[in-house]
């Protein structure tokens, strides 16, 4: 379903098999050295959300090579399957190849059932390609807003574990955030609690 123009929900995109090889994954990723953090905001807040990325380390609001708001070690690689589906996922939203798409960086988020995201852009990338976003787990409300500000009007969605969104074009820089996350309403694909969240993007740099 297209939501705006650019953003299209695609539900229940991922079977069982391949949300719980994704929930692996990222539990192999939170042990990796570069780690599940909660970052800190330049505000002196700290997100309720947790994240470990691959690729690129992003933190408020910069990415680098290492983790500079930490230990400093080296970020995890982003791996290629992680890439083939992305591409997979971008042509079966837009209905045509999407041979050239290159995310070099995943964001993986986790949510327990008091993490909340506020409504923000994601303009770090120095590219306008699409951002693309795998949820596992329980059922949140995404909250998809304008581009004029973090205000109304917004759509709100139900993602549920196994659906893809996609935002490129006019919707790659719309707010949004996610207001809710439903305790306990995520089919069995090997977590206890909480909802993970994967957004493949495009860097833009080298
Ligand atoms: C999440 N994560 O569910 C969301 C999915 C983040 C974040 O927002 O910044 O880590 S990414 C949703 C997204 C990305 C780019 C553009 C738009 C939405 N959009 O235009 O709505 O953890
Ligand atoms: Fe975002």
């Amino acid at each position: 379903a297209e939501i705006a123009p650019g953003a299209v929900h695609l539900p229940d995109w991922l079977d069982l098999d391949q949300q719980r090889e994704l929930v692996v994954a990222c539990r192999e990723w939170a042990r990796s050295p570069a780690g599940m953090r909660s970052a800190r905001l330049p505000s002196g807040g700290v997100m309720s959300v947790r994240t470990v990325c691959l690729g690129w380390h992003w933190y408020p609001y910069r990415y680098s090579r290492t983790v500079d708001d930490g230990d400093g070690s080296a970020v995890t690689p982003f791996p290629d399957w992680l890439g083939d589906l992305g591409r997979r996922a971008l042509a079966d939203a837009y209905g045509h190849s999407a041979h050239g798409y290159r995310p070099d960086v995943a964001l993986v988020n986790f949510y327990d059932d008091t993490a909340r995201m506020g409504m923000h852009q994601d303009r770090d990338e120095q590219s306008q390609e699409p951002v693309v976003s795998l949820s596992l787990g329980d059922t949140c409300v995404f909250r998809f807003g304008n581009t004029e500000n973090r205000n109304r009007p917004w759509t709100d969605v139900e993602l549920c574990s196994g659906d893809v969104f996609v935002f490129g074009g006019e919707s790659r820089l719309a707010y949004h955030g996610v207001p809710k996350t439903y305790r306990g309403t995520g089919p069995d694909v090997g977590m206890t609690a909480g909802r993970l969240n994967i957004t493949l993007r495009v860097s833009g740099m080298d």
